[in-house]
């Protein structure tokens, strides 16, 4: 008989839609195996709910039905209730950057509800939190739901679970670089690229295009204050077994000048930044001069406990320089692997490829249950 699973889907923005998109094929697919129902899917004022149980429709219009919808979404109490009384497997997809609901992973995971999500927020806040979902949660052999967040590192490429493979089987994990960014790959791969001789591009008119084209956060300094990386940081320090009291424990450089911290709206940001932009113009030059780029990398030291993340210079020959568009490189350094890293390199942001870590991690869900 094929396995019956309810599922609930909360946050229907970019991810979200590509993600209702992708379930919706492999529902398709998978027929004859899963009988898997979407019951619930909300956006912060809305929500859609089929008190039956009946599946509801995956069409591309989700989230105009949202716009539409009237009906208020369910409290997390509530919720649970509603997928309990289903009496079958359920899964709650967060597709929100939200850490109130974060903040309700343990006590979702304690009632057997399982978590697959992109929201970095519950893996990479306070320690406690972190604590208290893997206490709650049925990965290790506990009774409560499994939790996974593939997506959380990197979009869709496999990084959390390469990082739990080496750990799992033995392998003993001593350095983790890269670049985690997607939008700051965007900016150094075009503000100074390998061997670049033409005229140097100034680095606020290199934000501007990117900001342009959709590629950056609508506030640039969410993107530029490091945090975004810590945040990823965090996650794979804690997976490599070291304790990070939380993102903002270690080293992060900013690269939003001092005096534009404080300005009110984007675009006064977006006017200030081209001040800045022969310092860090002068970063660049100096690096050019000993044949190396700049580039904003993030690393995790595990013997001396060290995780930092900034600016630093590579060799024009080194892997992490010679990176495309917006794509993520994580190099993995193990007592196995030697001084030659596992790397695992690609897109590492877009709505598309993370609904495809997401999604791979409702299969995993599926597999187990
Ligand atoms: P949106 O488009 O803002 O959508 C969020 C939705 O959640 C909205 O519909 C909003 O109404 C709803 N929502 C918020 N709070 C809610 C609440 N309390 N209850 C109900 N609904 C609520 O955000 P995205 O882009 O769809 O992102 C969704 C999640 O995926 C976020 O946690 C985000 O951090 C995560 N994520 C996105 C990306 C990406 O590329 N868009 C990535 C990873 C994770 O790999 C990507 C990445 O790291 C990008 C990064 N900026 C980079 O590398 O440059």
């Amino acid at each position: 008989m094929a396995k019956d699973i309810k599922v609930a889907i909360i946050g229907v923005g970019g991810v979200g839609k590509a993600f209702v998109s992708q379930l919706s094929n492999y529902i398709k697919n998978n027929a004859s195996t899963v009988s898997v129902s979407v019951v619930y899917i909300a956006r912060s004022r809305a929500a859609l709910i089929s008190k039956d149980y009946s599946p509801l429709p995956l069409t591309a219009f989700v989230s105009e039905e949202l716009d539409a919808a009237s009906t208020e979404p369910l409290s997390v109490p509530d919720l649970i209730q509603f997928l309990k009384a289903s009496g079958s497997e359920a899964i709650l997809i967060d597709n929100t950057s939200s850490i109130e609901l974060a903040n309700t992973y343990p006590g979702i995971l304690s009632a057997g509800i399982h978590i697959a999500t992109p929201n970095k927020k519950g893996f990479s806040s306070e320690e406690k939190l972190w604590n208290d979902i893997f206490a709650a949660a049925g990965n290790d052999g506990g009774s409560g739901g499994y939790v996974f967040h593939e997506a959380t590192v990197g979009a869709g490429l496999p990084v959390l679970s390469t990082i739990r493979d080496l750990v799992d089987t033995g392998d003993e994990v001593t350095k983790v670089e890269g670049v985690f960014s997607g939008t700051m790959s965007f900016l150094f791969n075009e503000f100074a690229p390998v061997g670049e001789s033409g005229a140097p591009k100034a680095f606020s008119d290199v934000v501007k295009v990117a900001k342009d084209a959709g590629y950056t956060e609508p506030d640039p300094r969410d993107d530029l204050n490091g945090l975004d990386v810590a945040r990823k940081l965090t996650i794979l320090a804690r997976l490599s077994g070291l304790s990070i009291a939380s993102p903002t424990s270690f080293p992060v450089q900013s690269l939003i000048p001092k005096p534009l911290e404080s300005v009110s709206t984007s675009q006064e940001f977006m006017d200030g930044l081209p001040n800045y932009d022969s310092e860090i113009g002068l970063l660049a030059d100096e690096a050019k001069k000993e044949r190396k780029v700049i580039r904003f990398v993030g690393s995790i030291d595990v013997p001396s406990k060290a995780v930092k993340v900034g600016l630093e210079k590579f060799d024009f020959s080194h892997p992490i320089s010679g990176l495309k568009g917006s794509d993520n490189i994580i190099a993995f350094y193990t007592k196995r692997y030697g001084d030659r890293a596992l790397i695992v390199q690609g897109a590492g942001a877009g709505a598309e490829v993370t609904a495809m870590g997401v999604l791979s991690d409702v299969i995993k869900i599926i597999a187990r249950i």
